[in-house]
């Protein structure tokens, strides 16, 4: 795979800056978090216990996690203050100073694909924001009494164990996880129900913030659901506040969100260079499955979209079980996660390597509106819905151009075509979820530090009528994700070539 590695480097020549620019940012981003503290902010009077615990440590794992830190680029410190202005949010929120504030974040359960056999399991993500902690059920707790400005947190995480431990692995416990995590007190979580039972009907008036809607731990639902049926408190929802605290990347966010979309690029150059007619979907969804693993990812972020020919105008086709053919497009739309943060990166390539006429009068159709699309971003800031009304506007104008759309219409008409073609939004907030602070709707003016998709396509199916015939049967996407900062938008997955010439010169390329 070294060689393929070095293609696609070599290949996309500014990727190669990239790298380089990322590698120093990195280190110099880790020198500052080593040595300064945020502005305002009190001496961290902190540190990571040594011993082996239920997660990697700096100790245990230096090759992953860099001293001091709790997980890897993000220190015990940004955990706090994250938990702080959580607290502060909520209760400015419900400005009533008689009133205690309970706010309850369960981590997610273990989930079974069949008796005993676990799915990979996967931290609920607003969970891991507040704590970095990757222990299935665990829950934490915060608690601000009224009249005070101060506030306890209280994380429940598994007693040590040893006959459980000698099945799953070490646990952090209890003793270790205050320390490890930073937080005033841990406790077992069997005592959970008693602890919220007690502080809620010792704390009247109270607000119970809980987010009840598709709980991330239904066993812990019921025990919330009678405390608030007991009327010991009333219930408020933490989510919204918190999803826009996510939405806003800190710049220890932004290294890891430049890390996993580098490994996501990398890793579609590598399925564009094995791709040739005869190849499988399948095939190409193992060789992406591969390199984003062989680069330090964890996983995919998601069923990757391995779709050859009329295939890919079923959005979501995710079955990559049919066999590539010569004169075929293939669409891919794949990420990585690592460190749980995601990227979410689509291309389109023909499949012998040389584009048709028509495929690449739709491709590089689709290129300019993306293209374009992102330079608004950065002109404008406007609101993903914007965006979308834009693509709309300026996909008409391009299909209109190239004969794919009658010339005789315009306006709202034309706008409603190109919508058929494109039936999705294009844009999404990214980061610890695929699709991101999901309660930050997509009217909100994009800001700095925001990390957003911009995915315009095409998909016109094999018996669209009302396209000429040359145009049919053939689905388009080119996704990149996006920084939006103060000055020009940062494309974090331009390594991942799309270019006509680029493409052309690396498809095949190491195809067997
Ligand atoms: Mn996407």
């Amino acid at each position: 795979m070294t060689s393929l590695c070095k293609l696609a480097i070599n290949i996309a020549a500014r990727s190669r800056k990239r790298l380089f620019r990322q590698v120093v940012s990195k280190q110099q981003s880790r020198w500052n978090s080593t040595i300064e503290n945020p502005p305002g902010m009190k001496a961290p009077q902190m540190s990571i216990p040594q011993g082996i615990f239920g997660q990697a440590t700096c100790h245990t794992h230096p090759h992953l996690i860099q001293p001091g830190h709790l997980t890897c680029g993000i220190t015990q410190m940004e955990f706090k203050e994250r938990r702080e202005t959580l607290v502060n949010k909520l209760v400015s929120e419900m400005e009533n100073i008689h009133k205690s504030h309970i706010i309850v974040i369960p981590a997610a359960r273990k989930q079974y694909m069949s008796d005993k056999i676990p799915y990979v399991f996967r931290q609920n993500s607003d969970f891991y924001y507040l704590t970095g902690c990757l222990e299935p059920s665990a829950i934490l707790v915060m608690v601000k009494p009224a009249q005070t400005d101060a506030f306890k947190s209280v994380l429940f995480v598994h007693e040590k164990d040893s006959h459980a431990e000698l099945w799953e692995g070490p646990r952090t416990g209890c003793a270790a996880a205050a320390g490890l995590f930073a937080v005033d007190e841990a406790r077992p979580v069997d005592n959970f129900p008693g602890f919220i039972t007690k502080i809620t009907a010792s704390s009247k008036p109270s607000v119970l913030w809980y987010h009840g809607e598709s709980p991330a731990n239904p066993d812990l639902h019921d025990t919330i659901t009678s405390v608030v049926r007991a009327g010991h408190a009333a219930l408020g929802d933490p989510q919204r506040a918190l999803h826009f605290m996510r939405v806003h990347k800190s710049p220890a966010e932004i290294e890891l969100m430049k890390e996993t979309c580098y490994i996501g690029a990398h890793s579609m150059n590598m399925a564009m260079a094995m791709t040739k007619p005869g190849v499988s979907e399948h095939q190409v969804n193992a060789v992406l499955d591969y390199s984003c693993r062989q680069a330090g990812a964890e996983h995919l972020a998601f069923p990757p979209v391995v779709a050859g020919g009329s295939r890919a105008t079923h959005i979501h086709y995710v079955a990559n079980n049919q066999v590539l053919n010569d004169g075929d497009m293939l669409l891919v739309d794949s990420g990585s996660q690592r460190w749980l943060y995601n990227s979410d990166i689509s291309r389109t390539w023909p499949v012998s390597g040389q584009f048709s006429k028509y495929h690449r009068i739709l491709y590089e159709l689709v290129l300019t509106v993306q293209l374009r699309l992102i330079e608004i971003l950065g002109e404008h800031r406007p609101a993903l819905d914007q965006l979308f009304d834009s693509m709309c506007r300026l996909l008409g104008a391009q299909l209109q151009q190239e004969g794919v759309l009658p010339r005789n219409i315009d306006g709202s008409e034309l706008i409603g075509k190109a919508y058929r073609l494109c039936p999705h939004h294009v844009s999404h907030y990214l980061g610890l979820d695929v699709h991101d602070a999901p309660l930050v709707r997509r009217n909100v003016p994009v800001a700095p530090g925001m990390v957003v998709t911009v995915e315009p396509g095409i998909y016109i199916r094999p018996d669209d009528e009302s396209v000429p015939p040359e145009f049919r049967g053939v689905g388009i996407r080119i996704e990149d994700d996006v920084l939006v900062t103060e000055g020009a938008p940062l494309v974090l997955t331009d390594a991942a070539v799309k270019e006509v010439r680029d493409i052309e010169a690396i498809v095949g390329k190491h195809a067997q």
